[in-house]
């Protein structure tokens, strides 16, 4: 058996191992379906007013920038709808709080809805555990397809206003398949 094995050149079992490789990344590509989305600021149709609309309205979370952020007015819930213009399957969401854990999210729930007119909001995740962090936080687990998309800021964790740095969509086009 180990005299067969050695026979065997180190480049063919080198080539054998990238092909292997390759193969199960096209693999890992095709089950995520997607990646993650180009934003536009132009993606908030409506959302809780700020009394900043300058310097802190939604379009702030779609921006790439993270030491901007929006900071609705109010005691909440807080909530943007996303007009992505074209329907898409999604599967993860990303949020990134302010940090500063008085203004971070805790709590929201996703929903999506095919029109606007009027919208038909379905229930996609709920998530109940978002850290008090700057860090980038990711939530998938889910599979949903809608052009109108709610994020519904539900508690934060000291019960003041979100300051919400960035939000990510992980997903394709609907009814498109590479
Ligand atoms: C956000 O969620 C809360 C709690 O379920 C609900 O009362 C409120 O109407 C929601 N806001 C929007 C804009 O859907
Ligand atoms: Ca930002």
């Amino acid at each position: 058996m180990m005299e067969s094995m050695q026979r065997i050149p180190k480049w063919a079992l080198a080539l054998a191992l990238l092909v292997h490789l390759g193969f199960c990344n096209l693999q890992l590509k095709d089950t995520e379906g997607g990646a993650w989305l180009e934003r536009s600021p132009d993606w908030p149709i409506e959302r809780t007013e700020t009394q900043w609309p300058d310097a802190a309205d939604a379009d702030k979370v779609l921006d790439g920038n993270y030491y901007s952020h929006w900071n609705p007015s109010g005691r909440g819930p807080w909530y943007i709808i996303f007009d992505l213009v074209v329907p898409y399957t999604l599967s993860k969401i990303s949020i990134t709080n302010n940090g500063d854990t008085t203004h971070d999210v805790s709590m929201f729930l996703l929903e999506a809805s095919a029109s606007s007119d009027p919208y038909s909001w379905e229930d996609v995740v709920t998530v109940t555990e978002v850290a008090a962090s700057s860090e980038v936080q990711e939530f998938g687990g889910f599979s949903a397809t809608g052009r109108f998309w709610k994020l519904n800021i539900t508690e934060t964790h000291r019960t003041w206003q979100p300051w919400l740095r960035e939000v990510n969509f992980f997903g394709e086009r609907a009814g498109r398949r590479i």
